[in-house]
């Protein structure tokens, strides 16, 4: 029998009940069980006047042991174990560090009184689990904390700062940072006569509709297509409707087993575990050392340089920025400044925090200026002499032990590593624009990359908030390799008849932020095109040939008004219909569902491949490269994922059927009933 991850200290007349249950403090079965057995234990022991839950490790409860759900429940469960917390006799005193989310929340809620310390975040992030607090957070928290701010933890699910909570009332009271422990028996002895007992459960709420609407008006775009927070703004509104805590509380159960029981809260929990495994290298020991990086160089302060040199800058890291010319040099670093100053007049950061984040930019033409840098990451063309010329330079002028990252989209790390003398040093770090707000990075792995540079790199990127997935050096890496297969299926069924706004249509509706089409027209229709306009092979040198070059020209696909607008444009509908006249195209039917099979079907197979080719670790990272690579909806878990709740067998077929080559490893997986 393992040995109970609770345990019981007594300070005089004040019981603590101690949580240690690595590495989050997660609320296992065996939480439950010790915290129910704490507190009936001071109940009943007339020497004990007040009790206090709190946490040893680095946080109180972080929130139910997601790694349960599915399985069989173990008594006590979670909404048990708060009613008997709430229904103590005594007060119990809920002492805060770290981060208090979900059950975590809940049972802090359940307690009569909350003492934090002052980096302590508390949260109700179920909503990003598909999910909603299902042990009586909807109904307790608006209770204490109101319905607007209620609204918006649980449905938003982002948590809020010890301080908010104070001035919420969510928080009784500050406490030392270094003295929770002692803080909390104190707090509890001052307390432990007071009467009644504060029961979030017996206080009256205050209904506040205008404040639903507004968070509805608010939010309503970004949340289409999610059931959660839905679910979530309708308990709060149950909470705040009149009815009794109880009728509150079996509203919510229901809700909760709705959304548990459905798909969209099957994808989110994956995809939580799936960004945890992605940051996980196979064959990388667990323990290997790092290589410090005080220091980041940065070649390039274009689009991709500067958004890059803001990741690290934020994050705290001084960074050299290099470009050729003066000129470009004072542009890239005034588009940094400006950002910055945007964000500061949306109240995200403060004036000092701007000027501190530009006081580490060093902005200097001279590629030498990069000697000292632990990292450099070059932004500059994509075009392989140009790198291999530049990784030559670097590898002059860098300090030994030095990373070598390229950000190139698509081009060989190891013809850039080839030209080095140190290889290993070298790989690559593929950031999504924009570089400042994406989270994925892929960061390529070279044939001879080091293991302590990869696992160096991937550490890094978590430090300055990126997702980071590991690839194998390929054309397109995972992410643009998978994109490329839409392309042809997009224009193949435009040559059938099928609008191009009607296509893009069926992705939006599926949940993609942007359609194909839209999303050649935000890239530049031009991108990659011949330049020749008397040479006509496809409807996009059709296009470019008319200048049709997108919004930066505003008209591509789409015609665009003034606020970039798109509407659906007479004359690429004419365009299209001469060549398809021309090359005596037929009409061809779809249903929506298979013109969203024909553009995601060939994805899923190239998925396949690149795990058949060793480029990916596993089909989870591809799905985690989607979602935050290309905005793939949450609720839909990523193309593996989504291709699995279709069917492999189906998705075969479907290829099969517009004669695409099927990957074998997808074949076979389709052939014996399997997933990814
Ligand atoms: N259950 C089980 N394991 C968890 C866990 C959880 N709630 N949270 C984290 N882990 C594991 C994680 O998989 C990883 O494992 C390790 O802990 C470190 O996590 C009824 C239904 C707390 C902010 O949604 O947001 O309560 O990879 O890498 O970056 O109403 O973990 O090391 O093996 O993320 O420092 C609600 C989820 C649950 C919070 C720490 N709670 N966790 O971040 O470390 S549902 C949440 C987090 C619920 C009730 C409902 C973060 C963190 P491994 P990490 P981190």
């Amino acid at each position: 029998m393992d040995a109970s991850p609770i345990r019981i200290e007594r300070h005089g007349a004040v019981l603590v009940i101690v949580a240690d249950n690595p590495p989050v403090n997660a609320l296992g079965a065996a939480v439950r069980a010790g915290l129910e057995a704490g507190i009936k234990q001071g109940e009943v022991d007339e020497s004990i006047a007040a009790m206090v839950i709190r946490c040893d490790g680095r946080t109180f409860f972080a929130g139910a042991d997601i790694t349960e759900f599915g399985q069989p429940m173990r008594e006590p469960a979670l909404p048990i174990l708060v009613d008997v917390i709430e229904a103590a006799s005594k007060p119990v005193v809920a002492a805060i560090h770290g981060t208090a989310l979900g059950g975590g929340c809940e049972v802090a809620l359940a307690c009569h009184y909350r003492i934090a310390v002052p980096s302590a975040t508390i949260g109700l992030p179920e909503v990003k689990l598909g999910l909603l607090p299902g042990a009586g957070g909807t109904q307790r928290l608006p209770r204490i904390a109101g319905v607007a701010l209620a609204v918006r933890m649980t449905a938003i699910g982002d948590p809020i700062s010890a301080r908010t909570a104070v001035e919420a009332g969510l928080v009784d009271r500050l406490v030392g940072e270094d003295t929770l422990a002692d803080d909390a028996i104190a707090f509890a002895k001052e307390i432990a006569g007071k009467r009644p007992l504060p029961r979030a459960s017996e206080r009256t709420i205050e209904p506040d509709p205008a404040a639903i609407e507004a968070f509805r008006d608010a939010h309503g775009r970004k949340l289409r297509g999610l059931d959660a927070p839905a679910a979530n703004i309708a308990c709060i509104e149950q909470a705040s409707s009149g009815a009794s805590f109880r009728d509150g509380i079996a509203y919510e159960r229901e809700q909760f087993a709705r959304l548990m029981s459905g798909t969209q809260s099957a994808a989110q929990r994956y995809l939580f575990f799936a960004e945890r495994q992605a940051a996980k290298v196979d064959d990388l020991p667990a323990d290997i050392r790092l290589r410090p990086i005080g220091k980041v160089g940065v070649i390039g302060a274009g689009t991709m340089g500067g958004g890059i040199s803001m990741n690290f800058l934020k994050a705290g890291i001084p960074v050299t920025i290099v470009e050729t010319g003066q000129e470009a040099l004072d542009r890239g670093t005034a588009v940094i400044r400006r950002h910055y100053d945007a964000s500061a007049k949306r109240g995200r950061v403060t004036a000092d925090q701007v000027d501190a984040m530009m006081a580490r930019l060093t902005p200097t033409l001279d590629l030498r200026a990069l000697a000292e840098c632990d990292l450099v990451i070059e932004a500059v063309y994509e075009d392989m002499a140009v790198k291999q010329e530049l990784f030559g330079q670097l590898d002059a002028i860098c300090k030994p032990g030095a990373i070598l990252a390229s950000n190139t989209s698509y081009l060989n790390i190891d013809e850039m590593a080839a030209v080095t003398g140190r290889p290993g040093d070298v790989i690559g770090t593929h950031f999504f624009s924009p570089a400042n707000v994406m989270k994925l990075l892929e960061v390529v792995r070279g044939a001879r990359t080091a293991p302590d540079v990869l696992a160096t790199v991937m550490a890094l990127a978590k430090a300055i908030g990126k997702v980071a997935v590991v690839s194998g050096v390929g054309p397109g890496f995972i992410g643009n390799r998978m994109l490329s297969q839409r392309a042809n299926p997009a224009n193949r069924m435009l040559m059938e008849g099928i609008a191009p706004e009607r296509i893009d249509r069926v992705l939006t509706d599926f949940g993609m932020p942007m359609g194909v089409f839209q999303m050649s027209d935000l890239a530049g229709v031009d991108i990659g095109w011949h330049r020749d306009p008397t040479r006509i092979e496809s409807i996009r040198d059709a296009l470019a040939a008319q200048g049709r070059w997108g919004q930066k020209t505003g008209k591509g696909f789409y015609d665009y008004d003034e606020n970039r607008t798109p509407t659906p444009s007479p004359e690429v509908k004419a365009i299209i219909d001469r060549l398809r006249a021309q090359g005596g195209h037929a009409d061809t039917t779809y249903t929506d569902d298979e013109i969203l099979g024909a553009l995601l079907y060939p994805m899923v197979n190239e998925g396949a491949n690149i795990l058949d080719d060793g480029i990916a670790q596993r089909a989870s990272d591809i799905d985690v490269v989607w979602i935050h690579g290309y905005g793939w909806p949450a609720y839909r878990g990523g193309p593996m994922f989504w291709a699995n709740t279709v069917g492999l067998a189906k998705v075969v077929a479907g290829l099969d059927a517009r004669g695409v080559a099927v990957a074998p490893l997808l074949r076979k997986k389709a052939q014996g009933g399997e997933t990814f």
